[in-house]
């Protein structure tokens, strides 16, 4: 038996994809770029075994047995066994695969990012793949390709009609920015009601706003926060990652029928982030919005006391408007 464990972190976005050119392929319309989390708080974690004695492929998911026949899976672990190098029938074994998250699945918090590129790392390691793997990873979730580094990333969408150029590559590691923070402020824990996967199809069928969005906007903005991640420009970065989040759901909405993920509480926080930066003069912390509700704030750990401060008094325990926080770093990587 063959036997590999891996684990991967969750990755949050401050230029968003939204929008596929190709959905067979998983090919963005634009690049992004993100953060990974550290896999100590926010990860996937997948086993994955081959053994001459398993009769077909299975998986399971937090405990669960899961259905094998998702076009996705399959073509990730097609992928994977073709691209192997494995010389002496052992390509041919069955796999099991467990997967485990220790964050709420489709909170919006990119579960199956790292979710997928847990498995695309496992079965690459247990096939002895030596291609890319954020390029497999891709072909699972497209955000997953991100969640393959750790520190921050840049998926560059390419323009290979078959994507042997949509990869993502590691911009600078998390120890560049040591005194980065990200706080996840759980507002709703249940399933989206529009999948990322479906609302970003819509999107490019309708938005005018996505077209204007991917041929004008993130070109430049995708540069000026490559620049603003190396110089470790704080007010440049929260900047382009409030004005990106906000562009992304104004383009959700732009479409018809739209994409509603945010909720009066998400809108009452950003709200109080704007309210906090003018009254400090400065920008000093920043919010982004994934397909959910929830929101995640990027800060400085010196900023971190006196912002949960403010967001416990405006959101005290026990109000109706209650709401987790999640603290987390960044050093990270597979
Ligand atoms: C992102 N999201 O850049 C954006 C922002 C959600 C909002 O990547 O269809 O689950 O599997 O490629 O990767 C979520 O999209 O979609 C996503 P598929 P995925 O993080």
């Amino acid at each position: 038996m063959n036997i590999v464990t891996c684990t991967a972190p969750v990755n949050i976005a401050v230029i968003k994809y939204w929008g596929k050119r190709n959905e067979a392929l998983i090919l963005p319309i634009n690049d992004s770029i993100s953060a990974s989390l550290d896999v100590a708080q926010l990860c996937a974690k997948t086993t994955v075994m081959s053994c001459p004695t398993f009769d077909s492929d299975r998986i399971w998911l937090n405990g669960r047995e899961e259905s094998i026949d998702n076009e996705r899976l399959q073509s990730c672990i097609r992928n994977i066994k073709r691209q192997g190098t494995l010389s002496t029938g052992m390509e041919k074994w069955k796999v099991h695969i467990c997967s485990i998250n220790n964050f709420p699945t489709a909170a919006g918090l990119a579960s199956s990012a790292a979710g997928y590129a847990c498995l695309s790392t496992a079965l690459a390691k247990l096939y002895k793949v030596n291609n890319d793997i954020s390029a497999i990873a891709r072909t699972g979730s497209g955000s997953a390709c991100r969640s393959v580094f750790g520190g921050f990333v840049r998926w560059y969408m390419g323009v290979d009609a078959e994507g042997t150029d949509s990869i993502a590559k590691q911009i600078v590691p998390a120890s560049h920015w040591p005194e980065m923070r990200i706080i996840i402020l759980v507002v709703d824990d249940l399933r989206k009601k529009i999948s990322s996967a479906i609302g970003m199809q819509r999107s490019v069928q309708t938005s005018e706003l996505l077209r204007y969005r991917a041929e004008h906007c993130v070109p430049k903005r995708i540069e000026e926060m490559h620049q603003a991640i190396i110089h470790k420009n704080f007010e440049k970065f929260a900047e382009l990652t409030i004005k990106d989040s906000n562009q992304m759901h104004a383009v959700c909405l732009d479409t018809y029928p739209p994409c509603s993920y945010l909720t009066d509480v998400s809108h009452a926080i950003s709200d109080l982030i704007h309210a906090y930066n003018n009254a400090v003069h400065s920008t000093k912390v920043a919010y982004t919005n994934d397909a959910g509700p929830n929101t995640v704030l990027y800060l400085l750990e010196k900023n971190v006391p006196e912002i949960v401060g403010v967001l416990q008094h405006f959101f005290p325990p026990g109000n109706d408007q209650n709401i987790d926080y999640i603290r987390g770093n960044l050093p990270s990587g597979i």
